[in-house]
C-alpha cells in the first residue's frame, strides 16, 4: 500500500513534467515490438532473466555492473527475454536503465514495475518495453481489464502476477498472455516453489505459465516444467554473480 501509494506521487509528478504526446513521439514509441509469450512457446528454456540491483526483502545485490554489460550478456547466454526492474525508490532502477538495454538487444523486454495507470504503459513502449507486468495484488478486476487492453491495444505483451487462488480468479481475462505466479509471499518474503505447483492446474491452458522468484536450480526448472510452466524468471541468482550472463548460460544450455 505504501508502494502504490508512494508510485501514484510518482507518476502524476512526470505526468506533470511530460506530456503523452510527447512519449508517443520518440523513436521507441513508434516501433515494431516483439512478443515476450511467443518466445517462451517456442524455447525449452524459457528463461527470463532479470536486471535487480537491490530489493526490499535482499537490499543490495549487486551495484557494481552497468546495464548494458548484463543485457548484452543475457542476449549472448541465449535468454527469451530480460526483465528491468524500473522502480527506483525498492529496487533501484530506472526508466534509463530500460532504454539502456533496448540500446543493446533485440530480445523482449519487459518493463518490471508497479503498474497502476496507463501513462506507465505509454512510458514503457517509449523506453523500448515490449512486455508490462500488471501485479493482482494492487489492482482491482477493472483496472487490470483496463490496463490490460491498453497494453494490447499498443502491441505490447501482458504478464499478470498473482500470488494465490484469490487473485488468480480475479483475474482471468483475456487481454492477458502470460500468467506469473509469484513464489514470493509479499509480506513474509519467504518463497517457495509449491506456490507455482500449486496453482499451476487452476491457469487455463491459453495462457503461458512464469513461475516467478526464488528459482535457483535446473533442477527446479525441471520440476516445474513438470506443472506446465514455460517461463521461468530470474533475478537473484543471476544478478549476485559477477557475470550474470555467463551464470543464466548454464541454464540453457
Ligand atoms: C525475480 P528473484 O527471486 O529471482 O530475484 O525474483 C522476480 O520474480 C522478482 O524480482 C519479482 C518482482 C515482482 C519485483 C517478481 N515480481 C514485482 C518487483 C515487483
Amino acid at each position: 500500500d505504501k508502494i502504490v501509494a508512494d508510485k501514484r506521487n510518482e507518476v502524476d509528478l512526470r505526468k506533470s513534467l511530460i506530456p503523452i504526446s510527447q512519449l508517443e513521439q520518440s523513436v521507441l514509441y513508434n516501433r515494431n515490438t516483439a512478443s515476450l509469450a511467443a518466445a517462451l512457446r517456442n524455447s525449452n528454456s524459457g528463461i527470463i532473466a532479470e536486471h535487480k540491483r537491490r530489493s526490499p526483502s535482499k537490499s543490495l545485490i549487486n551495484q557494481k555492473l552497468n546495464v548494458q554489460d548484463v543485457a548484452t550478456g543475457y542476449e549472448q547466454a541465449g535468454v527469451c527475454g530480460m526483465s528491468v526492474l524500473t522502480d527506483s525508490k525498492y529496487f533501484g532502477g530506472s526508466l534509463d536503465d530500460l532504454l539502456l538495454a533496448r540500446s543493446v538487444t533485440k530480445i523482449p523486454l519487459l518493463r518490471k514495475e508497479f503498474i497502476i495507470d496507463e501513462y506507465q504503459i505509454l512510458e514503457a513502449r517509449a523506453h523500448g518495453a515490449d512486455v508490462i507486468l500488471l501485479i493482482a495484488a494492487i489492482l482491482s478486476k477493472n483496472e487490470i481489464k483496463t490496463l490490460s487492453e491498453a497494453a494490447k491495444s499498443l502491441g505490447l505483451d501482458v504478464l499478470l502476477e498473482v500470488h494465490n487462488i484469490e487473485e488468480l480468479h480475479k483475474s482471468i481475462m483475456p487481454s492477458l498472455d502470460m500468467l506469473g505466479v509469484n513464489n514470493r509471499n509479499l509480506k513474509t518474503f519467504e518463497v517457495s516453489l509449491e506456490t507455482s505447483k500449486n496453482l499451476s492446474k487452476l491457469i487455463p491452458d491459453e495462457f503461458v505459465k512464469v513461475s516467478e522468484s526464488g528459482i535457483s536450480s535446473i533442477e527446479a526448472i525441471k520440476d516445474l516444467k513438470q506443472y506446465g510452466y514455460q517461463g521461468f524468471l530470474i533475478g537473484e541468482n543471476f544478478m549476485k554473480t559477477e557475470n550474470p550472463g555467463k551464470y543464466a548460460s548454464e541454464f540453457i544450455k
